[in-house]
């Protein structure tokens, strides 16, 4: 004997006492304390509200314990029950929606206390939903949320769409007068930003009242063990009313007990104002997931991906369709990603303009192709990393690439000489100022002539691992680079000092930075050159472990380039006094930095010449690893450097009557002095330490063995506002 509809009315009047007297005792429970409770107005708030059954039977039965015979029933989770209601009703239960937990739920650690089971609970899923998609904003839901993990996963099950406190709701009005104080609570909770689960929490924007609701300013990012769906789902609802999330970043998650895709629908459903996504090394995440973010989550501008093997084009699409906005998207080892979700990136996002595709073996130059055909009014920055693609991408670079500025070609085995020229001939790189490449052995000199000519903005051009490059393509590329402001080479073996220096009388005039590292094509033969050349516009010079460049090339460069200022020869173990002599003594500006760490052949020669000719201009010297170097240049520093900032004579021949000079100086103010491995520096030199400690910032003694621990604890309780490593 069923009852109908109409009984449950009458029954409702008799239990709707009963109901109220629940919320009165539980309001505590629920958080309902915070607000000013008045019985008769909450009373009033769900008279006025949808009666639609399942409502209606939630707050029947808030307590099993009116039934006589205990629980109502034992498994909440299911449904189409027969619920008896006390002796005189039966009442049919029917199923209010779909399942809304789908799919089964692994908690990976106990972040709740766990609370006496209220009685509440018994209440089925579908039942709990209906309460919390009425509660009336998102600090109500988060209080709730912290009730239990099973509270939490169904909060975050709610979409926002699917809330129904919205002020379009007639009865928001009431909610308004019923919760006098909502603002002022909600920016209390900001205060004390209790979410539960987040990790390493930063507010970039400080929220100001309860109208930055949805607005996008939290930033959210789970590392490691901490990334799983239920830290998510607190994320998820705990920052709805606080401003909404704006960046989420998962940084590697267990594959089996991490971060799944209904953390990631938790995201979406409840954090439409997200803009930023990046989830690095998640392999539990699939395509299901993402499409919930972009089905949901319209505002994304940046996603990041890297090593998401689960997810494929499908996901990658559906963003592509739905975020009109995105403007960055980077895609790293991600091996479903492939052409097609590339080709519907450039087609729908209107205003890309950052691009990087690296290590993904799905994706040819059909997706290149198809990206930059149609995305190439505003994309500016490209790189593109160990990708199987061809000479026909380079082709739809040199072609489309009208506003790229920066462009990265990285590990790209099959593209050829032809490629590189075609693209300089497609003469599309109009506007490219940085363009870096790296392990592409296409990279010859014809091809990288037709470059220079093709590119005529180019400011910065780092070449890196490109062994077939030779004198004659770089000295005709810096020809035709009429605007090259900075060269960098490494490790390209086949060029000498005759390229490098034919570069250098060759290049445009506006040359500022010249670095070379670990080329090892150089020997020191002495050119003849032109006794009137000269490079005035190079202020930088770097070459870095390039065993043939000797002091002969030293000393033609000092005399071609009079106007240097930042100087690092480290590593070079074939140059000598003389060499390194005849570069500064050509110096006419002065220098400010110099590196001359691991040149094991210089002496105090040359630092005494530095601090007389140099001593007004110089600001940073490093002589680690000079082993020939004494006492005398910590003299000669201290009588001449008058600006010296950072000095380092690490595991350089200095004692302590060095450090005595250096502390006498009247008018040094070092900053930073670093004397690691300096073994001859002991205990004697704690009042000179102590002495220069007034102006340092930095002091490294490590390795100096001669010092006691107990005078390096004296120091740093004198010197206490320097960073001592030791
Ligand atoms: C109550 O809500 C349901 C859907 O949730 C709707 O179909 C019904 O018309 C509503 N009833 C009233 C009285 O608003
Ligand atoms: C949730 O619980 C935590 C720990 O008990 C608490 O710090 C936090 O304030 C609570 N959050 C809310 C919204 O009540
Ligand atoms: C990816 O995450 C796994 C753990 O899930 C870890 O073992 C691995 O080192 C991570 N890989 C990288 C490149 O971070
Ligand atoms: C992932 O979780 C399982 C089960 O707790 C654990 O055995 C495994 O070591 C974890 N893996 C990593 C990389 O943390
Ligand atoms: C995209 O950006 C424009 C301009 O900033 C904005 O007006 C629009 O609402 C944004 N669209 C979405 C879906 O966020
Ligand atoms: C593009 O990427 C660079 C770094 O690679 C970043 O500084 C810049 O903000 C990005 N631009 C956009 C629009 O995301
Ligand atoms: C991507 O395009 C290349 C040709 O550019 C093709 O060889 C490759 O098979 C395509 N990959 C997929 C997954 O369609
Ligand atoms: C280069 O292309 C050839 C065929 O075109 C292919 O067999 C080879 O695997 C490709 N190499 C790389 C590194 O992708
Ligand atoms: C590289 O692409 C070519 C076609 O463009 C294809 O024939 C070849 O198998 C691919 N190589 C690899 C290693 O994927
Ligand atoms: C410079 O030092 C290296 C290594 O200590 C040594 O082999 C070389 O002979 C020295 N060269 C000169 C010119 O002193
Ligand atoms: C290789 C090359 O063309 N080098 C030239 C660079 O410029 C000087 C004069 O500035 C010429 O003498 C070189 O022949
Ligand atoms: C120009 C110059 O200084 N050359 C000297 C460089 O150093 C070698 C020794 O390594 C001398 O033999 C050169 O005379």
């Amino acid at each position: 004997m069923h009852s109908s509809i109409d009984a449950l009315y009458v029954a409702s009047s008799v239990f709707l006492f009963l109901d109220l007297l629940f919320f009165a005792l539980h309001r505590e429970f629920l958080g309902l304390d915070r607000f000013n409770f008045d019985l008769p107005r909450f009373f009033q708030l769900f008279a006025c509200r949808n009666s639609s059954i399942t409502v209606f039977l939630i707050y029947l039965f808030p307590d099993g314990n009116f039934c006589p015979g205990g629980s109502i029933y034992p498994n909440p989770k299911e449904s189409n029950l027969f619920l008896s209601l006390g002796h005189h009703v039966d009442v049919y239960f029917p199923v209010c929606k779909r399942s809304r937990i789908s799919a089964p739920f692994v908690f990976s650690e106990e972040i709740f206390e766990e609370k006496q089971p209220a009685s509440i609970e018994v209440l089925p899923d579908e039942c709990l939903f209906e309460v919390f998609r009425r509660l009336p904003g998102g600090e109500e839901r988060s209080i709730c949320a912290n009730v239990s993990k099973r509270w939490l996963m169904l909060l975050s099950s709610i979409g926002r769409d699917e809330i129904c406190a919205k002020k379009t709701d007639p009865s928001f009005e009431m909610e308004e007068k019923f919760l006098p104080n909502k603002a002022h609570e909600s920016s209390e909770c900001n205060k004390k930003g209790g979410i539960v689960g987040s990790n390493g929490n930063k507010v970039e924007v400080e929220a100001e009242d309860e109208e930055i609701e949805g607005d996008g300013y939290l930033s959210r990012c789970l590392e490691g063990k901490k990334a799983t769906d239920v830290r998510l789902a607190a994320i998820a609802v705990g920052t709805g009313h606080r401003g909404g999330l704006g960046k989420l970043s998962i940084r590697g998650s267990n594959s089996t007990r991490g971060v799944t895709n209904i953390g990631l629908k938790a995201i979406a459903r409840c954090c439409p104002s997200l803009r930023v996504l990046s989830l690095w090394n998640v392999s539990s995440v699939g395509d299901e997931g993402l499409v919930e973010i972009a089905n949901r989550c319209h505002m994304i501008e940046k996603l990041d991906l890297c090593q998401c093997p689960a997810i494929s084009d499908k996901a990658l699409l559906a963003i592509a369709k739905n975020c009109p906005n995105l403007t960055s998207i980077t895609v790293d080892s991600c091996s479903n990603i492939g052409n097609g979700s590339l080709q519907a990136v450039g087609s729908y996002c209107g205003s890309l303009r950052n691009v990087s595709i690296k290590n993904c073996p799905l994706v040819g130059d059909q997706g290149i192709a198809g990206l930059l055909s149609s995305a190439s009014y505003l994309l500016t920055k490209l790189k593109l990393h160990a990708l199987n693609i061809s000479d026909v991408s380079l082709a739809v670079i040199g072609h489309y690439g009208k506003a790229v500025t920066d462009l990265v070609l990285s590990g790209l085995q099959n593209v050829s000489e032809k490629g590189f020229w075609v693209m300089g001939n497609g003469l599309g790189l109009q506007k490219l100022r940085s363009f870096t490449i790296i392990s592409c052995q296409g990279v010859t000199d014809i091809g990288l002539e037709a470059v220079g000519k093709g590119c005529p903005n180019l400011k910065q051009f780092y070449l890196n691992k490109c062994a077939f490059l030779s004198d004659n393509g770089l000295v005709s590329f810096a020809k035709a680079a009429v605007s090259l402001e900075s060269l960098q080479l490494e490790e390209c073996h086949r060029v000498t000092q005759s390229g490098f220096f034919g570069a250098l009388l060759n290049c445009s005039g506006k040359l500022k930075a010249l670095a070379l590292a670990n080329c090892l094509g150089f020997n020191d033969l002495v050119l003849g050159c032109p006794l009137i050349a000269r490079c005035t516009s190079l202020q930088s010079l770097s070459i870095r472990n390039c065993p043939g460049f000797g002091n002969g090339s030293l000393a033609m460069l000092g005399r071609l380039c009079p106007q240097l200022q930042h100087v690092n020869l480290n590593g070079l173990h074939g140059i000598t006094d003389e060499g390194v002599l005849s570069l500064i003594e050509n110096c006419e500006t002065g220098l400010l930095k110099v590196n001359l760490s691991n040149c094991v052949n210089l002496t105090d020669k040359v630092v005494s010449v530095f601090a007389r000719l140099h001593g007004v201009t110089l600001e940073q010297l490093n002589l680690d690893g000079c082993k020939y170097v004494t006492d005398a240049s910590l003299v000669a520093i201290a009588e001449n450097c008058l600006f010296l900032s950072e000095l380092d004579v690490s595991k350089c021949a200095i004692t302590d009557s060095g450090i005595a000079a250096l502390a006498c100086a009247e008018q040094l103010n070092l900053q930073i002095l670093s004397m690691s491995g300096c073994s001859s520096i002991s205990d004697k030199s704690l009042t000179s330490l102590v002495e220069l400690g007034q102006t340092l910032v930095g002091l490294n003694i490590q390795h100096c063995n001669a010092i006691k621990s107990s005078t390096v604890d004296l120091l740093v309780e004198r010197l206490w506002r320097c960073d001592i490593l030791s």
